[in-house]
């Protein structure tokens, strides 16, 4: 079964917020299209404490149970049937769905029936990218959706060097249009 992932569609990563990814609410119509197609659809947030180490390589962003941690507001959050949230420790990163500490990514995906796992969200080069590879690690067939992530390019070209990290550990990359027709 298909299980769709959003990451971290929040209001810091979007334009006007504390760590805006370039047209980062492109994604938003494209998700919220695809949602109807999955049995199955989670999503993560970043959810950092006041105080963490990962704001020594950040803007302070994503806080938890701020404005700026909330979802985009044109995300539809209705379909979403769980939230994990990661980044809440105050010596680590965070940066895949899957270290999420409220819940078990990967089990609930298990339980859930779900063996194919579509990642879509902020940012390619981040967050995405780990949830895809630690996806793919974790034995789940894993397809990122290439028109429904958008990257903070903190480095040109680390959008492209991402994309290929993730070939690399097998997982595919097809654009929404493809997946909506499979
Ligand atoms: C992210 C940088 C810092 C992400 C999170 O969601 O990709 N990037 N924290
Ligand atoms: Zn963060």
């Amino acid at each position: 079964m298909r299980g769709l992932l959003v990451v971290d569609v929040q209001n810091d990563f979007c334009p006007g917020g504390a760590l805006a990814v370039p047209e980062g609410d492109k994604v938003v119509p494209v998700i919220n299209k695809l949602m109807d197609g999955f049995p199955v659809v989670v999503a993560s947030k970043d959810w950092h404490p006041q105080e963490t180490v990962h704001f020594q390589k950040w803007p302070v962003h994503c806080v938890h149970n701020t404005n700026g941690a909330d979802f985009h507001p044109e995300i539809v959050s209705t379909k979403i049937e769980q939230v994990f949230l990661k980044g809440t420790g105050n010596k680590d990163d965070g940066y895949s769905a899957f270290e999420a500490t409220n819940l078990d990514l990967a089990q609930y995906l298990r339980q859930k029936g779900v063996d194919e796992l579509y990642v879509t969200g902020l940012a390619t080069d981040y967050c995405v990218r780990a949830s895809a590879i630690d996806a793919a690690k974790k034995g789940f067939k894993t397809c990122v959706v290439t028109d429904a992530i958008a990257a903070v390019n903190v480095h040109p070209g680390d959008d492209k060097k991402a994309l290929e990290d993730m070939k690399k550990q097998g997982v595919e990359l097809l654009s929404s249009k493809e997946v909506t027709n499979l």
